[in-house]
This record gives structure tokens, C-alpha cells and sequence, in this order.
């Protein structure tokens, strides 16, 4: 009888027990679909670019260019494949129709396509390899689709919207399942329009009737994610650049209707009532599509380093763009640095420090243990850590057993029940005391910190605000290998040469002859002065480590000691002329578009092109985006030499370099025509000549 009751109120107790079983937290706010969710956990995916514009060194080609120009002769798509896949990637989105019009498929609907280009003999179809070339490896295809096409007649008519949808009907059928769509903002407005060459605009928030177009999109592919910058908001948004960083608040979310200005697109709405997720896009390279003159400008491991953690690391995807040449391979130098940089990921998070490590909460949701601390450190993405409802503050401290290296703090929420975190601590227990070591805002899918090395017994998460209970489902402590940034190299006026990083403690060796710098070449102590034509190489070296960066290399043209700029009475002009990127000039105020810079050379040189670069300010303004040059023996008599567009200039500000055909001359100038901003500013951060 005592047997029975007592087993009665064990039972009784057990069931009070599991009858009191806290409720998993309801859902905060918006949270993701499915389709956002799987696109969220791919992280790291490619672009290319490839088109007609790759053979004639365009950024953006007019939509009047030869399709007989298209004839890559080498083994393509499965190269492509074969790197993204070595370099740690899941999927490919390649440029089937960039805005000149020409399609990388036999599309029914136009003559401006791979069937008249004596590629294949006209039986070729870009997509088509591409895709097998992904279920080969084991890849997601994604589709760059321009919505701006230069090259159709019906451009800006609601005959182009009947155009464009049969395209994307083309693409979205027939060559499997598509992960993403990419619908590129840029409506530039001139253009060839089947022989028109005029300008044409369009009501951008009018004329695709998206809401459609959307619809038609999501029957065709049910799982697919649609990037659309702006106001037009599909599933994942633009970050407002495209230098390949998102804000380090970054929430992932959106107002579903209203304007989206440059904040919202960098930053997110923290009370948006919409999920949209940034996807951060970059090139490997200054630009978009291959230019035989950014060989040695390829992104290094420590630059794509950086990217990483400025886009995944900040709750952002990674779209890297590879430009392809045109024999129709990715360039040597663009394959080796990815892949190093696909190591270095891999190296940098192979050990997880915390992981199964003893670890406590100040709070834990109805101190049940299916939410405990231990659950953030388990290494399975559906388990979590979670507070009482009311709890906004908390922090999970971690034993770590024993002093122990590390440099980089990962922490993610559950973001399938809304993105929560304000603001969080990380402190770390050396020698006994606490000390903070980082701090951040936002969190979301996914947020790595980077301090540099401590060694400590314990580390300290501390969400110091929240909208509502946290709910992390991962925390990660590594000790990551340091990249060594390659100095950037300067020359100013005077012709004074000065090799610079960001990195600690840094030694410099360098070499003039274009040979290879090792730690046998010159050591750099101070600004050293090189005149006229020069081809400098330098590397930053870690004595502790052994360590070397990736080689920095910089070509300078002729002297700019005697340069003047003409009619101009403002010292601040020579800015232009200062060898500095971050300086700028600006003509404002009293002028009028056209606005004119002539320079004075000093003396004649055999000039064949000119570089440009724009200011690169945050709130940058009068970016030159159409242009005449012309030069001149005595600043009167002016002949024209090369004219047009800074294509996507307001999107990637990099140098701009135009060749023309050799003239022996001792004044410039460049007549701005129009900014981006269509004002009458003109703005210079550099001008430079390329001489025979
Ligand atoms: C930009 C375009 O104008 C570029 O050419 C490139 O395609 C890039 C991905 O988007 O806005």
C-alpha cells in the first residue's frame, strides 16, 4: 500500500513535471519561408559574368555589338564549376542576359543570341552547359536576368514586358531547378533599341508589374528566391553597394511596401513587418566582366578574407563574381586566389573551441533542459538556447577548460523564430578578471567577431538588449590563422613613394624592376622617391609568424611633378593630382554641365588613354558618368579622341581606364557631359594619362 502510494506521487510528480514543460517561443515578427531559409544556409555562391561585352572590354555594351564577336574556343562552364566547387561554394547565378541584350541561350524570342554566333556554329547554349555543369558538381544554378535590355526594339513599349516574361518562361523551364533569380536595377536609359539609339525611360515602379511577373516566377519555380534591389522587393534585397560589405546592424528585414532608400537597403528595418535578407555581391575583381588591364588586381585571400566576414560574418550572404575571359575560362590568377581563399575559410573555423564544453546560462527558459545553455554549443542547428518570455538580458558563460588561444566569436540565432538581438558582449576570463573583448549589435542567421588573439579559461555571451527572449542555436570560438593584407603602394605629385596597411606592426620589402619582392629585396623604411615610369611590387612580412602577404603591385605613368591644372584658381585642385584616393575636388556652384579640366602635362608625351577615378566618399557626388577627351599643343585647338560612358560607375566607383589611339600632346581635357546624379557637380578624386 506505502509501495503503491509513493510510486503514485513519483508519477504524479513526473507528469506535473511534463505538463509544466515550458513551450517553445512563439515566433517574433517576421521570420523566413522556406525557400529564404535554404537560400540563407548555402552562405557562399558565385557569379559570372560573360557576355558580348567580353570581348570588347565594355562594362556595359550598347546592345549594337557584333553577336559574331561571341566564339570562346576553350572548355567553360565545367572550369567554372570545377573552382566554385573547390573554393567552398554552393551555387552558381550566371548573366544569361546582361543589359546589352545578347542571350547565353538559343531564345525563341530574338535573333541577339548564341544561335547566330559562330560558337558551336550556332548550336551552342550557354545555360544549358552551365546547368549540367552544376548537377555535375553538385551545385545550385541561379539566372541573372537584365530587365533593362539595349538591344530590343520594344524596350520601354508593354511589348517588352510580353518579351521579357517568354525569357524568364524559357529559362525557368528549361534547364531544372533555378535557386535564385537576379533581376539587375540599373536603367541606364541610352541604348541601340533595334536601331533607335535614343534614350528611353522607364517608370521603374511601374513598367515590369513585378506583382506578375512575381507570380508567373513562382509557378514555374516554387523553391526559388527572387533578388530584386529597391523598391521591388522579392525575397532578398540589395546592400547598397557593391564594394562587398553590408551594415554591421544588419536586420533582416524590410517595410513590404514604401521607398527603400540607402539605410534600409545597408542596414535593414529593425521593425520592418517584411523578411528580407541581404545578399551581399562583389567582384573578384574591380569590375564585373574581364579587362585584360585587372590581371594584377585580382581580390587577395586577406582582401576576400575580409569580404567574409563583412557579409557572412554580418548576417549576409556572399555573391563573388568571376569575370570570364574571352577564350571563355576564369583567368588563372582569379582560380588560385579563390581557392586559397576557400582554404582559408576552412582553416579559419575547422576547430570549434566551445564545442560539448561545459557551459552555463543566467536564464533558461522554464529551466527545462531541452532549452539549456549547452544546447548553443551541441553543434546541431535545430536545438537552442532560450530565455523566459520576459527575460531580454541574459548571458551563457563557457568553461573552456584551460587557457586557451583564440581570435574570432560566431554566434547565431534561431532565426526561424524571428531575428531578436540588439546588442550583445562577448568578455573574456584571463588571469581571473573578466575583460570585454568585443562587442556588437545585430545578430540574425549569423554574426563572426574578430579581435585580435587572448587567451582565457572562459568566455562570457552577454545580450544586453533583445526585442524579445533570445533564442541562439550556435555559438562558435576559433582560433583563426591571420592574413597578412598586401600594402597599398602611392605616388604623390612630387613623385615621394609610400607603401601603407592596416595590419600590426608591419615590415615592408619591395622591388622596382617588376621581379618578385621576397624578404631578400629592399626593406622599406621610409617614403622613397621613384620619377616617371615605374612598376612597383612590395609585400608585408610578419616576423613573428614567418608570414608573408600576397604581393601589392602598382604601375605608375609619367611624371606628374609639372602638371597643372588650367584656369583654376583653388589650391585644393591639386587634390586631383595628389596620387591619394581619398582626396577629392570638386568643380560646383558657378558652373554649368558641360564642365571642363584641362591639364598642362609641362612638356609633350605620346598619350593612348586616359584613368579617371571618382570620388569615393560615403556621400560621394559628381561622379562623372559621361565624358569627351580631348587633346591639345597649345590649349586651343582641341581634338577629340575618345568619348562616352563610365558604365555602372555610381555602383563601383573603381578606376575608370579608357585607350585611344596614340597623340603626341601637352594639354588634356575631360569634358564631363553628365553625372550620376544628373546635377552640375563634377568631382575628381584622380586623373592620370597612360602614355606609349
Ligand atoms: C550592376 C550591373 O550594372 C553590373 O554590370 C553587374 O551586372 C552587377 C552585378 O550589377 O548593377
Amino acid at each position: 500500500m506505502i509501495k503503491k502510494l509513493f510510486l503514485g506521487i513519483v508519477l504524479s510528480v513526473y507528469s506535473i513535471g511534463l505538463i509544466a514543460q515550458p513551450k517553445a517561443p512563439t515566433p517574433f515578427g517576421p521570420v523566413p519561408n522556406e525557400n529564404q531559409m535554404r537560400w540563407q544556409e548555402m552562405e557562399y555562391y558565385s557569379f559570372v559574368h560573360f557576355s558580348l561585352n567580353t570581348y570588347t572590354d565594355q562594362s556595359w555594351g550598347y546592345g549594337n555589338e557584333d553577336v559574331k564577336l561571341f566564339n570562346p574556343e576553350k572548355a567553360y562552364c565545367r572550369q567554372w564549376a570545377r573552382i566554385c566547387k573547390e573554393a567552398g561554394m554552393k551555387g552558381i547565378i550566371i548573366t544569361a542576359k546582361h543589359h546589352c541584350g545578347f542571350c547565353l541561350w538559343p531564345s525563341k524570342y530574338t535573333e541577339y543570341s548564341v544561335k547566330n554566333a559562330p560558337w558551336k556554329k550556332g548550336k551552342g547554349d550557354m545555360v544549358r552547359e552551365m546547368a549540367d555543369a552544376c548537377k555535375e558538381y553538385g551545385l545550385k544554378l541561379g539566372i541573372y536576368l537584365s530587365p533593362w535590355d539595349r538591344n530590343s526594339k520594344d524596350y520601354g513599349k508593354p511589348e517588352y514586358i510580353t518579351y521579357f516574361r517568354n525569357q524568364l518562361t524559357e529559362l525557368l523551364t528549361n534547364y531544372g531547378e533555378i535557386f535564385e533569380v537576379w533581376f539587375d536595377g540599373a536603367n541606364g536609359g541610352d541604348g541601340y533599341y533595334g536601331g533607335a539609339n535614343e534614350i528611353r525611360k522607364i517608370d521603374r515602379t511601374t513598367y515590369y508589374d513585378w506583382k506578375n511577373t512575381y507570380a508567373m516566377i513562382r509557378k514555374l519555380q516554387p523553391k526559388i528566391v527572387i533578388w530584386n534591389d529597391g523598391g521591388d522587393r522579392g525575397d532578398l534585397r540589395w546592400v547598397g553597394t557593391e564594394e562587398g560589405y553590408v551594415g554591421e546592424t544588419n536586420w533582416s528585414l524590410l517595410n513590404a511596401t514604401g521607398d527603400v532608400p540607402w539605410n534600409m537597403l545597408h542596414y535593414g528595418v529593425e521593425n520592418g513587418n517584411s523578411w528580407v535578407p541581404a545578399e551581399v555581391n562583389t567582384s573578384i575583381r574591380p569590375e564585373w566582366f574581364y579587362h585584360p588591364n585587372e590581371d594584377s588586381k585580382v581580390k587577395t585571400v586577406p582582401q576576400l578574407m575580409d569580404l567574409y566576414y563583412n557579409s557572412i560574418g554580418r548576417n549576409g550572404s556572399m555573391l563573388l563574381n568571376f569575370p570570364i575571359m574571352p577564350n571563355g575560362l576564369i583567368h588563372p590568377n582569379d582560380e588560385k586566389n579563390a581557392i586559397e581563399f576557400g582554404q582559408a575559410i576552412k582553416e579559419s573555423f575547422a576547430i570549434n573551441l566551445v564545442e560539448n564544453a561545459k557551459a552555463e546560462a543566467s536564464n533558461v527558459r522554464g529551466n527545462s533542459k531541452k532549452f539549456g545553455a549547452d544546447k548553443a554549443i551541441d553543434g546541431k542547428k535545430d536545438s537552442y538556447w532560450t530565455t523566459d518570455d520576459n527575460v531580454t538580458k541574459a548571458s551563457l558563460t563557457i568553461d573552456l577548460g584551460m587557457p586557451t588561444l583564440f581570435n574570432r566569436f560566431l554566434v547565431q540565432e534561431y532565426i526561424r523564430l524571428g531575428q531578436r538581438v540588439k546588442s550583445f558582449r562577448v568578455e573574456a576570463l584571463v588571469d581571473g578578471n573578466w575583460k570585454e573583448i568585443a562587442k556588437a549589435t545585430t545578430i540574425g542567421y549569423k554574426r563572426i567577431l574578430r579581435f585580435p588573439s587572448v587567451k582565457a579559461t572562459k568566455v562570457r555571451f552577454s545580450i544586453t538588449d533583445s526585442k524579445s527572449c533570445p533564442v541562439i542555436s550556435n555559438i562558435g570560438v576559433y582560433n583563426a590563422p591571420v592574413f597578412l593584407n598586401s600594402p597599398s603602394i602611392s605616388r604623390n605629385q612630387s613623385g615621394e613613394v609610400t607603401l601603407a596597411t592596416n595590419d600590426i606592426g608591419p615590415i615592408f620589402y619591395y622591388s622596382t624592376d617588376g621581379s618578385e619582392p621576397t624578404t631578400k629585396s629592399t626593406m622599406y623604411a621610409a617614403p622613397f622617391s621613384g620619377d616617371g615610369k615605374m612598376d612597383i611590387k612590395a609585400i608585408t612580412y610578419d616576423p613573428a609568424s614567418g608570414k608573408s602577404s600576397p604581393v601589392g603591385h602598382e604601375k605608375f605613368d609619367i611624371s606628374k611633378k609639372n602638371w597643372k591644372i588650367v584656369e583654376i584658381n583653388d589650391e585644393n585642385a591639386s587634390k586631383i593630382l595628389d596620387g591619394n584616393p581619398s582626396t577629392v575636388w570638386h568643380q560646383r556652384d558657378s558652373k554649368k554641365m558641360p564642365i571642363d579640366l584641362v591639364i598642362d602635362l609641362g612638356k609633350s608625351y605620346n598619350v593612348c588613354g586616359f584613368k579617371y577615378l571618382p570620388d569615393q566618399n560615403k556621400w560621394s557626388s559628381g561622379i562623372i558618368s559621361n565624358y569627351q577627351f580631348y587633346v591639345s599643343d597649345d590649349n586651343v585647338e582641341w581634338k577629340l579622341v575618345n568619348e562616352g560612358e563610365f558604365s555602372n560607375i555610381k555602383n563601383n566607383p573603381v578606376w575608370q581606364i579608357k585607350n585611344f589611339l596614340p597623340a603626341n600632346t601637352r594639354f588634356i581635357k575631360l569634358k564631363a557631359i553628365k553625372n550620376t546624379s544628373n546635377d552640375d557637380v563634377a568631382g575628381y578624386a584622380e586623373v592620370d594619362v597612360i602614355t606609349k
